[in-house]
């Protein structure tokens, strides 16, 4: 399902209005990466129209003369389709085609047709349809009262329509509208399996507890090309947007010895659409729940602040705002003064270039060290005499010390009696304390870890 034509290139003109406390530039800049987009989804913008307004014109969203002057611009300009900046309701789309002639379509109905060019999974294939299906429902436009040729509407005039579909008839558009929930329920129900095994894969991947690192960024920033020199993911990488939709995983040895899980995801965009955050809320699950974000910013963008803010702001939607955050500016080696003044203006932040690997080894150790100042350090008094406790508890890598003695902890595993020797190696370490055996394994009490323990008692 396309709302671009695609099998000749389209003739488009774009039309911003800038409505306090915006300004005409930040509008032309907006146009700017509209007219990226368009040319992603594979059209041609051959004119601009611009408004400056208090608010949205109910009937048209621009003013009657304004829709007046789009109309001669667009016949001038031979155009196919208008495109507006902001979220068209359904009812000004409607009134806009009949007035201008041609199809007005909005900056969400762009975004998700290169969604739908995009998508290669099963998943990503039915969120996009999932998201274009929710925006075409209050979009839908039938031909009034006309019924549909369904058995409701034999029913209603004729005695050939099967028993229990006779009644009034039903209009096209009620059908349509009908068949369109139908499709909706399958594909959520869909997701929702998708989503399940999603989350069991990554309890699995994570059980070891590997921290989760999650690149995060506006689309084209880089992030599966950071992605690609940390690890040998060998993502996709294109200079255009949103080329990737499907979340990539892989494990990334740190400097320090520790090992990590980076994913790469869909890149984020002004005003992205509710309709694709909502469908994509199973994928982007995986960025609310990492340990720390790597938020890559292209410092060579006309605007790296306005994306960087523009990722903020759907991090926050997508409820990953709280998540510890490391920003690194990327494509220095093309941007070097922008990169260092940036760095300057975020203390903490690293100036990288994914593609020549600049910066990558300053970028792992603020990583690790990111990831090591969440560990809580806690400090354990243990009178030596009296028992023993497990640290860190129960985490599947604890060490017991010192080695535990008796009585028997309630629930612990059995507990041989006399000293052990090496022929009877002792099962649990609650065992009596040795100087027999210099060495041996055992299971510990509390967290049931099987421990090589060295040394006499
Ligand atoms: N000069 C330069 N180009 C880079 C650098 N990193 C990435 N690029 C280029 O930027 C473009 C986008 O890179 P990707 O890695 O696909 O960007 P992305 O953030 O994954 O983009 P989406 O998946 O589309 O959101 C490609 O043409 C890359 O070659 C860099 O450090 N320097
Ligand atoms: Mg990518």
């Amino acid at each position: 399902m396309t709302l671009i034509e695609r099998t000749f290139r389209e003739r488009i003109v774009l039309v911003g209005v800038t409505m306090a406390p915006s300004t005409v530039e930040e509008t032309e800049a907006h146009l700017d990466e509209l007219a990226l987009l368009i040319d992603t989804a594979g059209a041609d913008v051959v004119a601009r129209v611009l408004q400056r307004r208090h608010a949205p014109d109910p009937a048209t969203f621009v003013g009657k003369g304004k829709a007046a002057e789009l109309a001669d611009v667009s016949l001038d300009a031979d155009a196919d389709t208008v495109v507006f900046d902001d979220e068209l309701s359904p009812a000004q789309s409607r009134n806009l085609e009949k007035l201008l002639g041609r199809t007005a379509i909005d900056r969400t109905a762009v975004i998700l047709d290169i969604f739908a060019q995009n998508a290669r999974s099963a998943e990503g294939k039915a969120q996009v349809e999932l998201a274009q299906l929710r925006y075409r429902l209050p979009r839908l436009r039938g031909k009034g009262t006309q019924l549909s040729r369904q058995a409701g509407a034999m029913g209603a005039g004729g005695a050939r329509a099967p028993i229990g579909s006779r009644g009034p008839g039903e209009t096209q558009l009620e059908v349509d509208r009908r068949r369109l929930l139908r499709r909706i329920t399958t594909l959520e129900a869909e997701l929702e399996r998708l989503s399940k095994t999603r989350r069991t894969q990554r309890k699995a991947r994570t059980q070891g507890r590997n921290r989760t690192v999650s690149i995060v960024g506006y689309t084209n920033a880089g992030k599966s090309t950071l992605l690609n020199r940390l690890t040998d993911a060998g993502v996709l990488v294109e200079d255009r947007l949103f080329a990737t939709l499907d979340p990539r995983a892989r494990r990334l040895d740190l400097p320090g010895g520790e090992a990590v899980v980076v994913s790469d995801t869909v890149g984020f965009v002004r005003k992205l659409p509710h309709q694709l955050v909502e469908a994509f809320r199973s994928t982007l699950e995986v960025v609310a729940e990492s340990d720390l974000l790597l938020h890559v910013v292209d410092a060579a963008a006309p605007d790296p602040e306005g994306q960087r803010a523009a990722v903020r702001a759907v991090l926050d939607q997508i409820g990953a705002g709280e998540v510890l955050e490391l920003l690194a500016f990327n494509k220095v080696d093309v941007a070097p003064a922008e990169a260092e003044s940036l760095v300057g203006a975020h203390p903490g932040s690293v100036a990288v270039s994914a593609l020549t690997g600049e910066g990558i080894e300053d970028l792992l150790h603020a990583v690790g060290d990111r990831l090591r100042a969440l560990e809580e350090v806690v400090e354990l008094v243990v009178p030596s005499t009296t028992g023993a406790t497990c640290w860190p508890p129960c985490t599947g890598r604890a060490r017991c010390w010192p080695r535990p003695t008796r009585p028997t902890p309630p629930g612990c595993g059995p507990a041989s009696t006399g000293p052990p020797s090496a022929a009877s190696a002792p099962s649990s370490w609650h065992d009596p304390p040795t100087a027999v055996l210099a060495s041996h394994t055992g299971t510990c009490c509390r967290c049931g870890t099987q421990e090589r323990w060295e040394g006499g008692g």
